[in-house]
């Protein structure tokens, strides 16, 4: 091994295991479900006959997955070393195995049920590693031969070789830093969600969809949104992963007595149960950013209460573990309503990109000035004396919901059979409720449809019409009326600072 000829083949057996870990690294950290290697070793699976997959199991027991994994990276190694051999003369060999490599690991991400993008991600950075790792150990290696030739008099021989070395050194840094981190990522997440399946929370009931909620329209939003379905907002890249044992809440500042609770602490206080709507200031006119779910949790105005806050104090600072902050009235902390600290969502504890273990849940305020996920912090303070995450980028201090409603049936652009036609949706006020919605066709008369029932304000109302088309192209409008008699403006607004409004519109076409 004193000559650089022999050095490329373990150049490529370096560099393909500094690809691996990185990838492996980034699939923990972003909770994708598979890293690489192992979503190929499951398509090998999948794709393996039944009578081969008898014999592995015969011949290796349990083990037969394990044999699998080493299997295949027993053959990564053969293939990385080849790698590195052909990066000695002709470049693009070595660069189209790698891009090979990747695109199998994607085709076998890809080909999994319910695939998205992020899960690529590994094999991207996996890639991007394998190339420049490899580009860089190269780079030296041809140096050292042109040192050997004799075709580089000005080198100094050592000085090259103990430089290739230096970066062989450094690349596997790199392999054994990437291996590091996704462990640590990995025994977090396990352990976050194995205290998760674990975790019975006495006073959590399930969910029973009250009677009469729902109007009975095929394509009408479930009343109760399932946790899978529920939307996702958070600014978090790697979404926190805390077990409840190591969860501890704060709530200090503008207070007589400052509080810390740990998990066991929370849960011993009684459990409030209700449905409510959340739903996020970026949802569009006719958006999808709401969902409403059966939640339990602790009461907030009670704890609140305990600590005492001063005079002078109107607003409760929230930080989450991840670091993003938000500012709510301290009021709506401690008015009659169910603001509370959630510890399940629909029956379960909640999930852990939906704030595990501990989020805060307040009817009536949009999520980014309240419903902070992974709740570890909460300052009672002044709105005078604070700026938050997305009120330093311009959006409002104070984020009441604004009402709103959505025809979800006919969807917008439907060819509909000409004469009568049911038309459904849902409304949401929360907080003060929908006492009426109203449907127009072609900028006619507005007619009131018929309300589901709700078990309180805070949740969403599904509504009914039947309107009648003769044949050609329409426009139907919804607007609600909220339950102190206004009627949802028209005035169309963007998103920013503080909510959309405007009425939901959409185009069908009445056919004969
Ligand atoms: N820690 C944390 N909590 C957060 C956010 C966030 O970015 N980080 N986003 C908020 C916003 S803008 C909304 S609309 C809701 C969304 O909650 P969900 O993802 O459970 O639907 O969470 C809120 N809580
Ligand atoms: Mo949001």
């Amino acid at each position: 091994m004193r000559t650089s000829r022999a050095w490329w083949p373990p150049a490529g057996v370096l560099a393909g295991a500094g690809g691996l870990a990185t990838s492996y690294a980034v699939a923990e950290l972003l909770h994708v479900r598979d890293s690489p290697v192992v979503a190929v070793a499951e398509g090998v699976i999948a794709l393996t006959p039944g009578k081969v997959a008898k014999w592995a199991i015969d011949t290796f027991g349990t083990d037969d997955k394990l044999v699998l994994i080493l299997g295949i990276l027993a053959i990564l190694v053969v293939v990385f070393g080849l790698i590195g051999r052909w990066a000695h003369r002709r470049w693009w060999a070595a660069a189209s195995g790698y891009a090979v490599l990747a695109g199998v690991a994607a085709l076998a991400v890809l080909t999994k049920p319910t695939p998205s993008l992020i899960d690529l991600a590994p094999i991207v950075v996996g890639l991007l590693t394998w190339l420049v790792a490899l580009a860089l150990l190269a780079e030296w290696l041809r140096r050292w031969e042109l040192v050997e030739d004799g075709d580089d008099p000005a080198a100094e021989p050592m000085h090259t070789r103990r430089h290739f070395f230096l970066v062989a050194g450094a690349v596997a840094a790199v392999a054994a830093a990437g291996g590091l981190v996704g462990r640590v990522a990995s025994s977090a997440r396990r352990r976050a969600e194995q205290s998760r399946r674990l975790l019975r929370i006495e006073g959590v009931t399930a969910p029973a969809v009250p009677d009469g909620v729902v109007v009975g329209v095929e394509g009408v939003s479930p009343w109760q949104t399932p946790n899978d379905d529920f939307y996702l907002i958070d600014t978090a890249i790697i979404r926190p992963t805390i077990a409840p044992a190591d969860w501890e809440l704060r709530i200090h500042g503008m207070v007589e007595r400052e509080i810390r609770l740990s998990y066991a602490d929370l849960v011993r206080r009684e459990i409030t149960e209700d449905w409510i709507t959340l739903s996020c200031v970026s949802n569009e006119v006719g958006g999808e950013l709401v969902g409403n779910a059966w939640w339990s949790g602790v009461r907030l105005a009670a704890l609140l209460a305990e600590a005492g806050p001063r005079e002078g104090a109107d607003a409760v600072l929230q930080t989450s573990e991840d670091g993003w902050t938000c500012g709510t009235p301290l009021a709506a902390l401690m008015d009659e309503r169910n603001a509370m600290l959630a510890v399940a969502m629909n029956g379960e504890p909640l999930p852990i990109e939906h704030g595990f273990p501990v989020r805060t849940i307040v009817p009536g305020l949009y999520g980014y000035v309240s419903a902070t996920k992974w709740v570890v912090d909460m300052e009672v303070t002044r709105f005078a004396d604070i700026t938050a995450y997305w009120t330093d980028k311009g959006w409002a201090e104070h984020g009441p919901v604004k009402p709103a409603s959505t025809i979800e049936v006919p969807g917008d652009g439907a060819d509909v059979p000409a004469g009568e036609l049911v038309c459904a949706g849902v409304a949401w006020f929360q907080h003060t409720g929908i006492a009426a919605v109203e449907v127009q066709v072609d900028g006619g008369p507005w007619r009131r449809a018929s309300l589901a029932a709700t078990p309180n304000v805070d949740t969403w109302v599904q509504w009914r019409a039947v309107v009648d088309l003769p044949p050609g192209e329409h426009l139907l409008r919804v607007r609600a009326v909220d339950a102190e008699g206004r009627t949802q403006t028209g005035v169309v607004a963007d998103v920013l600072p503080d909510g959309a409004t405007g009425w939901h519109t959409i185009g069908v076409t009445a056919k004969a």
